[in-house]
């Protein structure tokens, strides 16, 4: 039997922080305790280090395969970018062609992934094309522990007629299953989109016009009136406007099951970032856009207040030569920006110590409120006897400057280039090994695992 003792570190919950050890036996948590003392251990010393559960990241795209540029991040060097950034759990999303089954296009993913990934990992199901022969496969999806459907109502090719969307929301709930959308109005970007290309407006400063806060706000709350008529489990993507946080918390308040999450670049740029600088705005450029300066507080106050209760990334990482290729054009620049490794340091920098969440919050962000959202709690998510053994130890005092190049992800063009950060995830440990310790990755081959996720009762 395996053992581990994790000792004298201070463990951060969703609800509280505490000086304690972390026995762990076979990848499992099975005690903590003041100062445990267990001769035939292995043990790692987390003196003056915070031991928090492994983040948990419902949003990444391993690749996403839209248009002629396919991100560059594979579920390989995401996942071990993942492990870098102290992330031990991902969900990433099974695309499927638009008349490919379900269950075929999630087989492929699964062959991708199986002995391939570094950090624990499932899949949404992305419905598109032909989408009543996917709505029937949805119960078998649920039943085998995929139950969250991703739907686009953006992106030609990827958007759903609203008649169809009713029809998933209604198989889902009949399913026991969730619904998770990217919530932008496609009719309103494609239609501002083409009218500034065809006035020459075309510079990547011009993305912000093409997507403006209506886009999503509007989406937002047509997905909310849909989600009271079956009463549909409903988790809104990457929320970037402070009025559609608003509308989720209004939402939630009234207790209908909907969940929002948002995202560090919502958070830490807006709008003007770029300070004009056309190959800044293109590194910018992702969907829903980033907005303007007053949606950035009003963000952070969604998060402490529960109105969005997950933080993700939307990883998805470009070159710079693919961002740059087609400069004059914004509409064919590639849309995303990676995030997975930057999570944790960059909102602890700018959140917790900036006093903007507490560090109890940012957990219950980072790890249980998405473990517990998409099925994967009590396993995943958080410190408890029981669970696995996730956790990543943490120096709050580390002073470092973001560089792409001494990443992991596979990107050489991060809008947050030169930020200074203080906190550094130093070690990662998946299931009681660890994965990640002095900068290096410590295990020899992937071990991550297949999760499968289970709703619990509404
Ligand atoms: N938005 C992005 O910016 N990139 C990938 C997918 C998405 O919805
Ligand atoms: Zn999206
Ligand atoms: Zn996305």
């Amino acid at each position: 039997m395996s053992k581990l003792v994790i000792k004298g570190g201070t463990c951060v919950t969703a609800e509280a922080r505490l000086r304690q050890d972390v026995l762990v036996e076979n990848g499992v948590i099975v005690a903590l305790d003041q100062d445990i003392q267990i001769v035939d251990a292995e043990i790692i010393d987390a003196n003056g280090l915070f031991v928090l559960p492994g983040g948990v990241d419902v949003h990444v795209h391993l690749p996403w395969p839209k248009g002629q540029y396919i991100s560059l991040d594979d579920i390989n060097q995401g996942t071990k970018a993942a492990a870098f950034g102290g992330v031990t759990t991902i969900i990433d999303f099974v695309i499927p062609d638009e008349q490919e089954p379900l269950a075929a296009a999630l087989e492929r993913k699964l062959n991708e992934a199986q002995n391939n990934a570094w950090v624990d990992y499932s899949f949404h199901l992305n419905i598109r094309g032909a989408v009543d022969k996917k709505i029937a496969e949805i119960p078998e999806m649920v039943t085998l522990g995929f139950p969250s459907f991703k739907v686009f109502m953006a992106y030609e090719g990827f958007r759903i007629e609203d008649v169809e969307l009713l029809n998933i929301m209604q198989a889902i709930q009949t399913a026991g299953g969730m619904l998770d959308v990217h919530a932008e109005n496609g009719l309103i970007a494609d239609r501002i989109t083409a009218q500034l290309i065809e006035k020459g407006r075309t510079a990547p400063t011009y993305y912000a016009m093409a997507r403006p806060e209506i886009c999503e706000t509007e989406a937002i709350q047509r997905v909310l009136a849909y989600a009271q008529v079956y009463g549909t489990r409903t988790h809104i993507h990457h929320v970037s406007t402070a009025a559609g946080a608003e509308l989720i918390g209004r939402s939630r308040q009234k207790g209908m099951p909907v969940t929002g999450e948002t995202c560090p670049h919502y958070l830490l740029l807006n709008a003007d970032s770029h300070g004009g600088d056309q190959q800044m705005a293109a590194f910018m450029i992702c969907a829903p856009s980033i907005k303007g300066s007053e949606n950035q507080e009003a963000l952070w106050h969604s998060l402490a207040d529960d109105s969005l209760s997950i933080l993700a990334t939307d990883h998805c990482p470009y070159s710079k030569q693919q961002k740059l290729e087609n400069l004059g054009n914004f509409s064919t620049i590639p849309g995303g920006i990676g995030g997975v490794e930057l999570r944790l340091p960059l909102i602890f920098s700018e959140g917790v110590r900036k006093g903007r969440l507490s560090f109890e919050r940012f957990v219950n962000l980072w790890a249980t409120a998405p473990a517990k959202t998409f099925g994967l709690y009590p396993r995943k998510g958080q410190i408890a006897i029981g669970s696995d053994a996730d956790l990543v130890l943490f120096d709050s005092a580390q002073n470092w400057t973001i560089r792409a190049e001494s990443l992991h992800m596979n990107t050489d063009c991060l809008p947050y280039e030169g930020w200074q950060i203080i906190g550094k995830p130093v070690m990662t440990i998946l299931r009681g090994k660890v994965l990640v310790g002095q900068n290096q990755l410590v295990c020899d081959k992937p071990d991550g695992q297949l999760i499968r996720r289970f709703l619990g009762a509404q």
